[in-house]
């Protein structure tokens, strides 16, 4: 049976350029700053994100856990999202290890936050019982609200609001480079009013490995020394910095690709009976879906047993998202299976 694995854009494979540029790589001792090819890499990253330097780290958990502790001090508050992956998905880092009090604002379906929410959630510095407001984490392309998409006047907005009261702003851009796509604008021009901004080489871009950090230079001196602090100092790094390189030049633009077929499945899913989404609302790659008439589970092993492969981000929905590898026909295929499970599963709702 083949598979569709829709489970996530953290599936794809290199792209055999990139095989070729690791086997190739130049190498060095990165600890020491000697990797030529890890060198390369951060500066070809800053210089797409609009900032003065940047980090390579294995993942974009240590990516934002690192940002984290570089603009907060033990004990001080984040604000983030309800919905935020650094606040569900990340093992609660930013408390473990990072010793920083969060605080949630609700993101709205695409998302943002509301920044009359993110001011009145800021703690009155002269107030001996609260603790410091120190960061305010912001998440574009947005995972758990649909791959949702902040524009540069939404994150401007919100970075005033930070700004205004001497907190630090931190975007985890994992899939910045799917909003950037999405808008028609530069990753840069999306960064810009953040002091840190990470996105991640290893989802929609295809490489096995690897995020970066990006953010001024002294910014980025400490972010490189908590690294090490978590251990996430590489040596031969090259060698996955070089599949990196080849993602920046080959796999940006055809991210487009992506969106249109998530577009495609989700509105073929709109019109499966039991299935609910609002299809107008997919921007970019994730597809979020509501199973509203029987057990979400058993509709995902169902469609597991057919092999079109989803996630479960709880609640009564499922998720689905388009990469690198999924082409036009593996969407209509998946739609076909979706619609047989659709019709298998109903008859359980009458018995
Ligand atoms: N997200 C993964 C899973 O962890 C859910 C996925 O399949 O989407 N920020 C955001 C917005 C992410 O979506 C992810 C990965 C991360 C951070 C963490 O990246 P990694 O997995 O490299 O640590």
């Amino acid at each position: 049976m083949r598979t569709i694995d829709l489970r996530s854009d953290t599936v794809t494979h290199p792209t055999s350029d990139m095989r070729r540029a690791m086997a190739e790589a130049e190498v060095g001792d990165d600890v020491f700053g000697e990797d030529p090819t890890v060198n390369r890499l951060e500066a070809a990253a800053a210089a797409r994100l609009g900032k003065e330097a940047a980090v390579f780290v294995p993942s974009g958990t240590m990516a934002n856990l690192v940002s984290v502790m570089t603009h907060c001090q033990r004990g001080d508050e984040m604000i983030v999202g309800s919905e935020a992956h650094i606040l569900h998905n990340e093992v609660g880092g930013a408390a473990a290890v990072g010793s920083v009090h969060v605080r949630t604002v609700s993101n709205d379906a695409r998302g943002m936050l509301d920044p009359e929410e993110v001011e009145a959630a800021v703690r009155a510095p002269d107030n001996m019982h609260h603790p410091r407001t120190a960061l305010v984490c912001l998440e574009n392309t947005h995972n758990r609200c649909g791959g949702g998409v902040l524009d540069s006047e939404d994150v401007g907005v919100l970075a005033d609001v930070a700004h205004r009261h001497d907190a630090a702003v931190h975007i985890d851009g994992t899939r910045i480079f799917n909003a950037a796509v999405y808008l028609g604008v530069s990753p840069a021009e999306l960064a810009r009013p953040a002091d840190t901004v990470s996105f991640c080489l290893s989802k929609g871009l295809s490489c096995p490995v690897g995020s970066l950090v990006c953010g001024s230079g002294e910014m980025v001196g400490r972010v490189r020394k908590n690294r090490k602090v978590l251990g996430g100092g590489m040596r031969q790094a090259g060698i996955i910095a070089a599949a990196g390189l080849v993602a920046l030049d080959t796999m940006v633009d055809r991210l487009g690709e992506d969106h249109d077929n998530a577009r495609v499945l989700a509105r073929g899913l709109a019109s499966v009976p039991g299935l609910e989404l609002d299809a107008e609302s997919v921007q970019t790659n994730i597809v979020m879906v509501e199973v509203v008439d029987r057990p979400v589970q058993g509709f995902i092993a169902a469609l597991k047993g057919r092999g079109v492969l989803v996630t479960y981000p709880g609640g009564k929905r499922l998720r689905m998202v388009t990469h690198y590898g999924i082409e036009e026909g593996d969407v209509e295929e998946a739609l076909s299976i979706v619609e047989s499970v659709a019709r298998d599963t109903s008859g359980a709702l009458n018995r």
